[in-house]
């Protein structure tokens, strides 16, 4: 590109970004003065757990690059931390194993994502509640009266369909899961899968799926925002309501609802084994030269071609580690149907699944998702939550 063109094209993003800050300066400040008061004193809670005020200021850096924002928005990723607590969420929980709360909040040095999910407004949430029977009830029919149209409803696992939906009864009453969904996710604000099994049916939806269990977007018919993962990473979550905090809106999807910032690039694009792939050093088997070598898990089945995710980007337990750096490879976990279509877990697919083979993997993600857009088209701000992409 020319130099002059390259300048007047630099202009307009940065036009484009200093409008989508007022935005959010706007819309923050529309979040003060119409949602609860926090719960939590989030910095007080810092303190309290030892996070310094350095740690912080870290952490606003790399969260706000993270969601593919330039660093002028790095405060208002702060003050959205400090409003996170503001938003009521209802946590609903169907056909799963809850490795995905656990994954959330079992941690032993808890970094500032931890901090931000121990002082959300839980109104709701079967696993951590101490309520149960008829006043758990009552609490859920409250919190969605009360804050209809505002809360965010979260869910973990698949729906059953099987038998009209009898395979799950939840409650007092003997609802059926597909009820409850209904009657909780179409009167919140955006629903919010948690897990690829209420993303994508997965693990309860895997062959021969016995009881007919789907996606929540299949089950009750709304769109959902997919945080794709089995169990997904802290991470992708809180950067999402995030996101919703600071703009009123949800970012950008792919094609299978997850959320572009997150979910954009393949584990195969950030892994630090890609080296040792591309001069075509592979593990021929557990224990070889080439696994102390951590050289490249393709041949022993790593999925990571085939796979949209930044776990090697943010890592899991505070960026310690993720899957391919503690030597397994990448077992296609944020993917529709994987535990069918990514199997078997240990062996490369064969050519035919994928039209592919080794010397083709680059092109194979290309095919698999129609991602296209990336910077700021991630950050959809124009319009309002429940009317994007939802079904009234
Ligand atoms: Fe599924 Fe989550 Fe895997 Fe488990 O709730 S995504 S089986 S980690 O628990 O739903
Ligand atoms: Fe990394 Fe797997 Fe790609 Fe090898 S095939 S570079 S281990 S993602
Ligand atoms: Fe899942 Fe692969 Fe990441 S198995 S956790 S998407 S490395």
């Amino acid at each position: 590109m020319a130099k002059g063109n390259n300048s007047e094209y630099r202009k307009l993003v940065d036009k484009q970004y200093k409008d989508l800050l007022k935005h959010c300066q706007l819309h923050m400040e529309k979040v003060e003065k119409d949602l609860p008061e926090p719960r939590e004193d989030f910095h007080a809670l810092l303190k309290d757990k030892g996070i310094s005020r350095r740690s912080f200021i870290k952490w606003t850096s790399a969260m706000t690059a993270a969601l593919m924002l330039p660093p002028i928005f790095k405060p208002m990723v702060a003050k959205a931390a400090e409003n996170f607590s503001r938003i009521p969420v209802v946590w609903l929980h169907f056909a799963e194993c809850t490795g995905c709360s656990e994954a959330f909040l079992r941690s032993s040095y808890p970094n500032v994502d931890d901090i931000l999910l121990e002082t959300i407004s839980l109104e709701y949430h079967e696993t951590l509640m101490a309520a149960s029977g008829y006043q758990a009830e009552q609490n859920l029919e409250k919190a969605v009266k009360d804050f209809a149209g505002k809360f965010i409803c979260v869910i973990e696992g698949a729906i059953p369909l099987g038998l009209d939906g009898k395979y799950m009864r939840l409650g007092p009453k003997g609802k059926t899961g597909v009820e409850i969904a209904e009657d909780v996710a179409k009167k919140a604000a955006a629903v919010v899968c948690i897990g690829s099994c209420s993303a994508f049916g997965n693990i309860p939806a895997a062959k021969p799926n016995p009881t007919d269990c789907v996606s929540v977007k299949k089950a009750i018919g709304v769109s959902t925002v997919n945080i794709a993962g089995c169990p997904p990473n802290a991470v992708n979550f809180t950067g999402t309501i995030l996101h919703y905090l600071m703009f009123g809106a949800l970012p950008a999807l792919d094609n299978l609802g997850r959320p572009i910032w997150a979910y954009g690039k393949r584990i195969h694009d950030y892994c630090e084994r890609r080296p040792h792939y591309d001069a075509s050093e592979f593990v021929e088997e557990w224990g070889d030269k080439g696994a102390l070598k951590g050289w490249c898990l393709y041949k022993m089945g790593c999925k990571g071609p085939y796979t949209y995710a930044n776990c090697g980007k943010v890592r899991f337990n505070d960026g310690i580690s993720w899957p391919i750096m503690a030597g397994h490879g990448c077992i296609g976990c944020t993917e529709p149907d994987f535990w069918d279509t990514m199997a078997p877990l240990e062996k490369p697919l064969p050519d035919k699944t994928y039209g592919g083979g080794e010397k083709t993997v680059d092109n194979i993600g290309i095919a698999l998702t129609g991602i296209t857009a990336a910077g700021i088209a991630a950050h959809a701000v124009a319009s309002g939550v429940r009317h994007k992409g939802g079904k009234e």
